[in-house]
């Protein structure tokens, strides 16, 4: 089976939920006392679409304001990026926009954006609107998800469609993306060109302290 490997990174405010998705797609489990992350966590998320599998190295980053200064050590080089914002914060969603441009501005090469707004299941306290988030999503050109990390509503949607994007790039013939992928013979098809993945200190969870201010 052929083997791509890519590198992910979630951005978003603090507590809008990106460690829950991650979690929820992982161990199929939903925590509501979580705690913030610090810096960044990172976890390996596989997926196998046909004859390929994907292996994603998912970097979950810190929302909390005093951590956005590293974030380009985690977005840089990456193929895809998840952009979460919390459906019930519209602050949050102001977020997502900024780090969308951030990160237009910042990121060479083919990146997937997608933005996810997640915590669907608190339908009462839902703030940002379909309408408007898919309108802006598409004027950037990213894909939009609706989630809920407690309820497992779209979360594996929201992975196999970086999966499947990162399968259709890896043959592209004109891709410049550093997507790494390997033949079943065990040589690589497509050199990565060096941008692709690098280690990166993980810090670890403290309790959460205030999250949205919403
Ligand atoms: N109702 C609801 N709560 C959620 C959902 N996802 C996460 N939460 C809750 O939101 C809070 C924050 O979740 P986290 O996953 O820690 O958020 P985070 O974005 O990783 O936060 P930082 O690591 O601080 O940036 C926790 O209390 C979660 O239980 C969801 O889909 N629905
Ligand atoms: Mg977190």
């Amino acid at each position: 089976m052929k083997t791509v490997a890519v590198k992910v990174v979630i951005l978003g405010s603090q507590g809008v939920g990106k460690t829950s998705l991650v979690t929820r797609y992982e161990t199929e489990s939903f925590n509501r006392s979580t705690s913030s992350t610090i810096g960044a966590s990172f976890s390996n998320v596989e997926v196998v679409i046909d004859d390929t599998k994907v292996k994603m190295q998912v970097w979950d980053t810190a929302g909390q304001e005093r951590f956005r200064s590293m974030a380009p050590m985690y977005y840089r080089g990456a193929n895809a990026a998840l952009l979460v914002f919390d459906l019930t914060c519209y602050d949050t969603f102001t977020d997502v926009k900024s780090w969308a441009h951030e990160l237009m501005s910042h990121v060479d090469g083919e990146l997937m954006m997608v933005v996810v707004g997640n915590k669907t299941d608190l339908l009462e306290e839902r703030v940002v609107g379909a309408a408007a988030a898919t309108d802006y999503t598409a004027s950037i050109g990213a894909y939009f998800f609706e989630t809920s990390a407690l309820d497992n509503t779209g979360v594996k949607e929201m992975f196999y469609a970086v999966a499947a994007r990162m399968v259709q790039q890896s043959k592209s013939k004109k891709t410049n993306s550093a997507l790494r992928v390997y033949s079943p013979d065990g040589k690589n098809d497509k050199q990565d060109d060096g941008a692709s993945l690098r280690v990166i200190e993980v810090g670890e969870a403290q309790e959460r302290g205030g999250s949205c201010s919403c």
